[in-house]
């Protein structure tokens, strides 16, 4: 395992990527350490909670509630010396831009990289839909027929749509990314968060996906391998940080994906 150190403290649930595996990729990417509370330290998941879902007016070092993880803590940057901690998964990929280097230098570009990395949030956010398209609090089990409603709707509208997107934004920057980067010359948060919903999609339909991978080419076969063989990314993808997806919110259900 890569060293961690305690600058920066991603507190988030264990044992899935989740929404988490969007702040990783950041830090992976640029080699920057971090601690994985959850996954790293002896009852971290105490302390994640104790952060995120307590049901107070604070949620620690006198920051405001937390709503949910991912929450990102950094010790002394917060008031008087306290800990900082910001939460949303897009408001801590914009902290991170700047700290780690994965936003362009000019205005337009950063409002550009967040821009597109909202987009490809959204579409995790449908993708979670699909298995908990009526009550995010019950088993999928329980909401099975609203289910299939929904995954054949973002399955054949959705999903492409979202991918022609991504896919002129990539033609848009191709005289400065070569369509290996989304906005600017190298690599932002907007590859990596486009990049791991690309991964997720394909891990939940993946016949849904073998088809339309044939229809995006320049996203598939230049974007896609451009970020994995980033060597923070390679590096990270082949060690035991990188967790399988099981039960977040990319998950495998046969019967959702194309038939
Ligand atoms: N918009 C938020 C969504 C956060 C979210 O849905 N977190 C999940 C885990 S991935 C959670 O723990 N939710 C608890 C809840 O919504 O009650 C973000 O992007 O960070």
């Amino acid at each position: 395992m890569a060293p961690s150190h305690a600058q920066y403290e991603l507190l988030y649930h264990p044992g899935i990527p989740g929404r988490g595996e969007f702040i990783r990729l950041a830090f992976e990417a640029k080699g920057v350490a971090y601690t994985d509370v959850a996954n790293e330290q002896k009852d971290g998941y105490s302390t994640v909670q104790a952060v995120c879902m307590n049901k107070g007016t604070e949620s620690v070092d006198g920051n405001p509630p937390v709503f949910s993880s991912p929450a990102l803590r950094i010790p002394g940057a917060g008031l008087d010396g306290q800990a900082l901690v910001i939460a949303q998964t897009p408001n801590i990929l914009w902290y991170l831009g700047e700290k780690l280097g994965l936003v362009p230098d000019d205005e337009g570009g950063k409002y550009h990289v967040q821009q597109v990395a909202l987009t490809a949030l959204d579409l995790t956010n449908e993708t979670h839909d699909t298995h908990h398209p009526l009550a995010v609090m019950q088993y999928y089990e329980d909401q099975k027929e609203a289910a299939l409603a929904k995954a054949k709707d973002v399955r054949e509208n959705r999903i492409p749509k979202y991918l022609s997107y991504f896919s002129r934004v990539l033609e848009h920057n191709a005289p400065h990314g070569k369509r290996k980067f989304l906005v600017g010359s190298y690599l932002t948060y907007a590859d990596t968060t486009v990049w791991q919903v690309l991964n997720g999609l394909l891990f939940a339909f993946p016949k849904e996906m073998e088809a339309r991978r044939k229809e995006f080419p320049a996203l598939f076969e230049e974007l896609y391998p451009a970020v994995q063989e980033v060597e923070g990314i390679r590096q990270y993808l082949a060690s035991e940080r990188r967790l399988a997806y099981s039960s977040g919110v990319f998950r495998y259900y046969p019967e959702l994906d194309r038939q």
